[in-house]
């Protein structure tokens, strides 16, 4: 495959802020590919842009023909786009840059895109489902501090599996509506319920539905000056308040999935919780931020056993590639997630299932959650097919 040009233009992501959607031409016809962003981002994350956004539109048509020299025929060949891109634009645009390449070797390959990346897995992930929500992606004035209420059930199909946390999210709209009186259907930036119940009310609620529970704690949200500022009730809780609050959480509620419990520095407490907690999913977000140096640092010290894989926190699949294989080196579960803006662009799908993440974490309401969620469910149906 060869590139013929490339473009770039802003478009609105679900909150309505503006991002990046890369287009490339190519012989074998037109491919583009948006990016999400965060709002509870990593100070660790590589920056989506290089000055700003409007900069990296004019940075990739300035760069329109530097690739046409390039045939592109494999995933390791992202490399050599890498090395002419590198260090010119943020990592939005490269991630986006590089799903558009990825869409158009798998087209002149007449294969999917997740063959691309890799085509011996058959093993699907299971879906984190965001359900509740707090934290910086709910707008309401009293909220949860926690950022996420995840249901994880345990079955082995992806379809089976939306079904069940779909079901069970309409179920907690009803002990939402009895417990919390100002309930009125408000959604956050994920389109998970939110509430203005704390984590605690909310676990109580959570446990009727008898589904694996997860928490996305968030952590660095509401740490500041070596304490845990909660607001709901408000309570600053010392360093190691909030640890012994979380590990009677964990216990009493029997949460089985808990993402960044503590500041994005503190590798220690991690470690402490892991050594706690061997059989729970210990996962790092904004601890590691798809970072390799971070990821080897979290390994040493034994921080985690689960990482979540942003693409766009790095941009560089390359990077993402490398990230992954480390994980599976070392028996930690890949928990590939979206982001709490995003777009219509559904590759997600595609580089979970290709770097067999273990775990794929989304909302699962409204087109750009579900259909994430869906292409998954369409992979997993060929295989079907293939067996049947
Ligand atoms: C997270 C994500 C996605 P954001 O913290 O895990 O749920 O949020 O995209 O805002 O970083
Ligand atoms: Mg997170």
């Amino acid at each position: 495959m060869k590139i013929k040009g490339v473009d770039a233009k802003e478009i609105l992501d679900s909150r309505k802020e503006k991002t990046i959607l890369v287009s490339i031409k190519t012989n074998v016809g037109d491919f583009s590919a948006s990016s999400p962003s965060g709002k509870s981002t990593g100070r660790h994350e590589k920056k989506s842009y290089k000055k700003d956004l409007e900069n990296d539109v004019q940075t990739i048509k300035k760069f329109s023909d530097y690739f046409s020299e390039e045939v592109l025929e494999k995933f390791e060949d992202l490399r050599r786009v890498e090395d002419i891109i590198e260090g010119h634009v943020g990592a939005n645009t490269m991630f986006a840059f590089e799903s558009a390449i990825l869409k158009a070797i798998a087209k002149e390959k007449s294969k999917e895109v997740w063959e691309i990346v890799n085509i011996n897995n058959n093993k699907f992930p299971r879906l984190v489902g965001n359900c509740i929500g707090g934290g910086k992606h709910s707008s309401l004035p009293k909220k949860p501090d926690f950022q996420e209420f995840l249901l994880i059930p345990k079955v082995n199909s992806v379809k089976k599996s939306f079904e069940i946390i779909k079901k069970a999210k309409e179920k907690i709209e009803y002990f939402l509506k009895k417990k919390d009186e100002k309930f009125q259907g408000g959604k956050t930036d994920e389109n998970a319920w939110a509430t203005a119940l704390n984590e605690k009310e909310i676990l109580d609620i959570l446990k009727e539905v008898k589904l694996p529970l997860g928490l996305d704690i968030a952590a660095s949200s509401f740490y500041k000056r070596k304490r845990y500022n909660y607001e709901n009730p408000r309570l600053k809780r010392s360093e190691e308040e909030h640890f012994t609050y979380l590990v009677n959480l964990i216990k009493n509620f029997d949460v089985f999935y808990i993402e960044d419990p503590f500041g994005e520095e503190d590798f220690e407490s991690f470690a402490k919780l892991l050594k706690k907690f061997p059989y729970k999913l210990i996962v790092g977000d904004d601890l590691i931020t798809t970072n390799l140096k971070r990821f080897e640092k979290a390994i040493k010290m034994k921080s985690v056993n689960a990482i979540i894989v942003k693409p766009n926190q790095i941009g560089s699949l390359i990077e993402v590639k490398n990230v992954c294989g480390l994980a599976k080196k070392n028996n930690i579960s890949l928990v590939f997630s979206h982001r709490s803006g995003e777009t219509e662009e559904n590759i997600l799908a595609d580089l979970a299932f290709g770097f067999e993440a273990d775990f794929f974490k989304c909302g699962i309401e409204g087109d750009v959650r579900e259909g994430k969620i869906k292409r998954l469910v369409e992979i997993e149906k060929s295989f079907a097919s293939l067996t049947y």
